[in-house]
């Protein structure tokens, strides 16, 4: 298949690289955190979404050497030189069932002399339903290297919940759709339901997707944590993060 092939030479090729979404603080109104997000060029210049090239990837087990680069390219081109606090960096199940993972992840810490508090690994409740005894025991790991672990997606797909019971998540990322409707009363009260589930576990709550000055205010009045969307900013390269802690020195 022309992706899995691509897939192969993408990093020696330069053809992966890595874009960055902001993630503001709602109380602090600052940006904490900004979320990795890969990309992939064709030898042409053209580029092939993540919908279309990660599922490859995990079928192929690519992800696993694509996954090291970008957990390695983080902590050397943001963390090492302390342009943003902290990284959430997507990591495929597959990544987490491997043997070894976590101690891979240790060793790109120690030579970047990056603390592992200052990454977050997001994981999809999506794909995955049962729940692997190696995936429980890979994430206890990295908790032990301080590293955070975030639900991303939640309430997109089944798993989401039993996910929940089984994994003490720093942060749970409430899934785009909800925000859609809530400009209606029932959409509004099923984002409020959501909430008050996520909130009454204990978990900090990131919603994704806001983009207008309404929802931002909607966000203040539920007490959200964490809010990621084109309102506070679109993904973007690292030299843009890079550029903005340079000028405020
Ligand atoms: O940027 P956006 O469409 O482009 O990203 C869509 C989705 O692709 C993300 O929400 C995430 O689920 C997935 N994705 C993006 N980057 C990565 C990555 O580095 N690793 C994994 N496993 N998934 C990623
Ligand atoms: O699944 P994951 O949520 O991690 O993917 C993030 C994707 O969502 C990225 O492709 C990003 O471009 C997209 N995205 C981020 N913020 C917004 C937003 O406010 N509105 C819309 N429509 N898409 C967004
Ligand atoms: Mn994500
Ligand atoms: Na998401």
């Amino acid at each position: 298949e022309n992706i899995a092939a691509l897939l192969k030479i993408a990093i020696g090729q330069n053809l992966v690289s890595l874009v960055y979404q902001p993630i503001q603080d709602v109380k602090s109104d600052r940006v904490e955190a900004v979320e990795a997000l890969m990309r992939l060029k064709m030898l042409d210049g053209t580029s092939v979404p993540p919908s279309l090239f990660i599922p490859v990837a995990e079928r192929t087990g690519a992800i696993l050497e694509l996954g090291r680069w970008a957990i390695r390219t983080v902590c050397a081109e943001l963390l090492a030189d302390d342009h943003v606090r902290v990284v959430s960096v997507n990591v495929s199940p597959i990544q987490l069932k491997t043997p070894g993972f976590a101690t891979s992840v240790a060793t790109i810490l120690g030579e970047t002399g990056v603390a592992g508090s200052r990454l977050a690994f997001e994981i999809t409740e999506g794909l995955e339903m049962e729940m692997h005894s190696d995936i429980l025991r890979c994430i206890s790991d990295l908790k032990l290297l301080g590293i955070k672990i975030w639900l991303d997606d939640f309430g997109t797909g089944f798993a989401g919940l039993s996910w929940l019971r089984l994994i003490d998540f720093d942060t749970v990322k409430i899934d785009r759709s909800f925000l859609h409707d809530c400009g209606t009363p029932s959409g509004k009260a099923m984002l409020q339901d959501i909430i008050t589930l996520v909130r009454n576990r204990g978990h900090k709550i990131l919603v994704e997707g806001v983009e207008t000055d309404e929802q931002m205010a909607l966000m203040r009045e539920f007490g959200i944590d964490k809010v990621q969307g084109f309102h506070v900013g679109r993904p973007a390269p690292a030299v843009s993060f890079q550029a903005k802690r340079t000028l405020r020195k």
